[in-house]
């Protein structure tokens, strides 16, 4: 089953108006200037610069996506933003469970389930974050860890279409640190095999697994050409259109 590799720049708290503005430009100038790609690409800006990137790559086939969501749809939660809010700003896409969210505000895998349950009744594509620590990974556990997290955090019925997966180790995460690519090959298989138990064979097929911690222009076409993986999450690079696009075409 050929899966459409997906780039996905997860710019995190980065971007002023201005520098959103610029950034997303030159994407949607790079997009427009080639005419296709063989690649989708989805921007994750901050949530006060959704409304500027959705503007700027208007009618370009690029996604925007929000970086987190809550659970419910509306109601006393001070600070949070809906999925359903998104989707009025013109998103597609929400990245949810990423491991600085894990990390800084305790989100447990059954709150992730509850935000991917909560995009895909907004209409959301949800992209659920799960990797290991270093400390599990040096203790051995980093498929038991990554399945525990999948287990708990895909929301019964996600299918293909609804759910894409990325697997972010978290000590590779903004470090310039990656696994080996057997390690990578390996624990995106384990993810495929985890999803065709939890969900069915078929989704399991179909469904994008993105690689995530450290991906730059000069890592992009090795770690991409492994037969599992389905495309990226890009933080750093994300944020350098000429590193984001190169990366693009790694693909
Ligand atoms: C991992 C990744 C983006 P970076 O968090 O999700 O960031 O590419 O900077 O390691």
């Amino acid at each position: 089953i050929a899966r459409r590799p997906l780039i996905a720049g997860n710019w995190k708290m980065n971007g002023l108006k201005a520098e959103a503005r610029a950034l997303a430009e030159a994407m949607a100038a790079r997009f427009n200037s080639v005419g296709s790609v063989g690649f989708d690409m989805l921007l994750c800006p901050p949530f006060p610069v959704i409304g500027t990137v959705v503007g700027a790559v208007a009618g370009t086939g690029i996604a925007v996506g929000g970086q987190d969501c809550h659970a419910k749809v509306s109601g006393a939660h001070t600070g949070d933003v809906s999925a359903a809010m998104l989707a009025d700003q013109g998103c597609q896409f929400v990245i949810v469970g990423h491991s600085e969210r894990r990390a800084d505000h305790g989100e447990s895998d059954a709150q992730v389930r509850a935000k991917a349950e909560a995009a895909l009744a907004a209409g959301l594509v949800a992209v659920i974050c799960v990797g290991e620590t270093e400390a599990q990974r040096d203790a051995g556990q980093t498929l038991r860890v990554v399945e525990t997290q999948l287990e708990g955090s895909l929301p019964a019925g996600a299918t293909a279409q609804t759910v894409v997966i990325a697997y972010e180790p978290v000590w590779a995460i903004g470090t310039g640190r990656t696994p080996t690519l057997n390690d990578v090959a390996q624990v995106h298989g384990a993810i495929r095999a985890k999803v065709a138990r939890v969900l069915s064979a078929e989704a399991a097929a179909e469904m994008r697994v993105l690689y995530g911690g450290s991906v730059k222009p000069d890592n992009a076409r090795a770690l991409l050409g492994l037969a599992d993986v389905d495309g990226a999450l890009v933080g750093g690079a994300s944020l350098k259109a000429e590193d984001f696009w190169a990366i693009g075409c790694a693909t």
